[in-house]
């Protein structure tokens, strides 16, 4: 008898007990708050859910997450109507509010109950996760005046993903795009995916990748393009493609793709006319044009706001948008490519029809691990920028190393571009409230993909949610976000969050120092980004070896870009080139970017330049034994699974921040000639041996 019970409870019990937490469900978990006295609190206050306003796609959408959510919360069923019931009900209403702008929301403690309102039905959902978001970090019910409005209008994710399956610098197995089965299967991923981005307020994705495929533009794929936008559009998503240039040649047929022939602006109306045919709400077009090898306007004379213009044309009376890519560089090897873009871009402020926003990564470079901010921000006031960040980890050990991105995006959202005097910052100008454009926009390079937890390491999940809240609001400090996240996603135990988000924190700061302090860049593995070679020469162009940016030499280290060298500083406005252009102003962590310092020369932190950075290298690869300790500190409140995943590739991460230590170090000293300084043991191993490493993970 007592085994048959015992054998019962069981059985009920199996489904959560046995089930390890794979990371599908993300932030949204929804699973019962242990503590039963918010719980209480919360019960008497969502009993029900009331629809004051007509009972569109998207506020049954708001309607049914939220009853998902508060169920699973809570405990107890949740009923939704469209009468108003006794007491504890939820009324969700659509209703134009001056003071939240085009999408903001408010939930509030009515006398009645709780309401959320917003101007859209869009805006009501985001109220309706904000609520779930409320409940699920443990705050207790009160009175509640919850309201905020994004500060930036297109707030999109970039897919790099191919037809074919494969996703560009994807680390979180294939696309999660099935082409082979749409338009007629949908994948049930697609809705949670869009209920994550929804429940951060991303509101548009560019479905492929930005070294596109003429193919999307085809009817067939057309269909295939609104079977996903149908998936997405009750979330308050609008789909986007990005579109190969020279498509009207490779699909129309024309024997040219110049911007300025009418055959071929015929053709981009009529494709587009087809296109909004299919998918009404189309978002608009995304394109990397005369860069890296794809073709683009310059092929035929013309310059990017000649091809940007076409498409804007082309879009005549539709809603959308075209977004431009400022990611350019020619092959120069004696330019420096960090000046490229500008020199290309800011000629052209002011020339931009109104629907085309600029597309401008983060910083000069290309999404090196730290970089200063892009000098075209602030520099074209005429022309509406759109930040660009990478989620998917290139250039920061892909799905191994964890790498929490909140600090990064801030860095370059505060940096101070001077251009209107101090307090020009870089989210100003994205927002569009310094140059006081009408419209703003930011994207993230998604890191997701066909991997159960979607982002291959586990908390990589945290920059896709960082990379959403900071696009709603800025202002987020990024510890508050991966406190929620962390709440929100893997426990709420107080010690562990504690220890959990000091670790994320910190992250960024680390990995850059175990492989590029004090601003080195572009030091990495050729061509598959990872790991170091800081030794590497020779490349298929100049710009892509290690040694074009290092420039180690017997004298020092750093890419002089003072006016005795590119004189890159000039692009910046005279209040950051003042900061930057003295060695002895510029931020330790900016210096080699912008220096070329000498081995003995002493820093503002007191050491020698070679001293501080051995030190660097030194103290970033044992800060990955700290974040392995504060990991297992946390184990107790984590879910086993989980835990055991994040602690084994933490321990990759520190075998690998060794192999970038002693690479980096070890080939440094032969320029610097000096020892390392007391204290710190020299690598067991030489630097033959650390070569080696990088060539078997290249498999040349
Ligand atoms: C670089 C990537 C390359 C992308 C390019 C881009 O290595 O795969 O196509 O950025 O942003 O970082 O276009």
């Amino acid at each position: 008898m007592l085994l048959r019970s015992l054998l019962l409870l069981l059985l009920i019990a199996a489904p959560t007990l046995g089930r390890a937490d794979d990371g599908y469900r993300l932030w949204l978990k929804y699973d019962q708050l242990s503590d039963a006295g918010l719980r209480k609190a919360w019960q008497g206050q969502a009993r029900g859910i009331v629809l004051e306003s007509a009972a569109t796609p998207t506020l049954q959408t708001a309607a049914n997450e939220l009853q998902l959510g508060l169920q699973g919360l809570l405990g107890q069923p949740v009923a939704v109507g469209n009468k108003a019931g006794g007491k504890g009900q939820i009324r969700l209403r659509v209703a134009p509010n001056p003071a939240l702008g085009k999408e903001g929301y408010r939930v509030s403690t009515q006398k009645n109950g709780l309401e959320i309102t917003g101007p859209t039905d869009a805006a009501v959902l985001y109220g309706c996760y904000a609520l779930l978001r409320h409940v699920q970090t443990g705050q207790r019910p009160g009175n509640l005046s919850l309201s905020s409005q994004p500060r930036i209008q297109y707030r999109l994710l970039n897919h790099w993903d191919n037809p074919n399956g494969t996703v560009e610098r994807g680390y979180a197995g294939s696309s999660m795009w099935k082409w082979y089965e749409l338009p007629e299967r949908i994948d049930p991923r697609y809705q949670d995916y869009a209920r994550a981005n929804a429940s951060i307020g991303i509101n548009g994705v560019v479905l492929n990748n930005v070294n596109a495929s003429a193919r999307y533009l085809t009817t067939e794929y057309l269909q295939k393009v609104a079977a996903v936008a149908g998936v997405l559009r009750p979330y308050g998503i609008k789909v986007y493609l990005s579109v190969l240039w020279a498509a009207p040649k490779v699909i129309g047929g024309l024997p040219t793709s110049d911007p300025l022939d009418p055959k071929v602006k015929q053709w981009w109306t009529a494709r587009t006319n087809e296109i909004y045919k299919t998918i009404p709400d189309f978002g608009g077009f995304l394109v990397k044009a005369n860069s890296e090898g794809e073709p683009g306007p310059q092929d035929y004379g013309r310059n990017h706001a000649d091809g940007a213009n076409m498409l804007a044309e082309a879009l005549g009376q539709h809603e959308g948008v075209v977004m431009w890519r400022a990611f350019v560089y020619k092959a120069n090897s004696k330019g420096d490519r960090f000046k490229e873009a500008y020199q290309e871009f800011q000629p052209l402020d002011g020339k931009f029809a109104p629907k085309v926003l600029v597309q401008v990564k983060n910083g000069p470079i290309d999404f090196q691990s730290r970089e200063p901010f892009h000098p075209l921000f602030g520099a074209m006031p005429r022309t509406p920028l759109v930040l660009e960040v990478q989620l998917t980890q290139e250039y920061l050990g892909f799905a191994t190393h964890l790498v929490y991105l909140g600090p990064l995006i801030k860095e370059c959202l505060e940096a101070d571009t001077h251009t209107q005097g101090p307090g020009s910052t870089v989210a100003k100008v994205v927002d569009g409230s310094l140059e006081k454009h009408s419209v703003s926009g930011i994207a993230g390079v998604a890191n997701i993909g066909s991997d159960r937890n979607w982002t291959g390491h586990p908390v990589g999940q945290a920059n896709w949610y960082a990379y959403g809240r900071l696009a709603w609001d800025h202002t987020l400090s990024s510890a508050a976000i991966s406190e929620e996240w962390t709440r929100m996603t893997l426990t709420r135990e107080p010690t562990a969050v504690a220890s959990i988000t000091q670790v994320l924190n910190q992250s960024r700061n680390i990995y850059v120092r175990y492989t590029t302090p004090l601003g080195l860049h572009h030091i990495m593995g050729q061509s598959i980004h990872y790991g170091p070679e800081p030794w590497l020469s020779q490349s298929a162009r100049p710009d892509w070896t290690s040694v074009y940016y290092h420039k180690a030499d017997s004298a020092g280290l750093g890419f002089d870009r003072t006016a005795r060298g590119s004189n890159a500083l000039a692009l910046y406005a005279p209040g950051v080139r003042q900061l930057w252009g003295n060695p002895a102003t510029c931020p330790p962590d900016y210096l080699l970017w912008f220096h070329h310092v000498g081995w003995k020369q002493q820093l503002s932190t007191g050491r020698t330049l070679w001293n501080e950075l051995c030190t660097r290298y030194y103290s970033g690869a044992d800060s990955v034994l700290w974040m392995q300790r504060q990991w297992e500190q946390a184990k107790p409140a984590l879910d086993p699974e989980l835990y055991t995943d994040v602690a084994s590739r933490l321990r990759i991460q520190h075998r690998e921040a060794l192999w970038w230590r002693d690479a980096c170090v070890l080939y440094f000293q032969t320029f610097s000639r000096q020892p390392l300084p007391s204290g710190l043991t020299p690598p067991t191993r030489p630097l033959t041996e650390v070569k080696e490493i990088v060539d078997i993970y290249q498999l040349r």
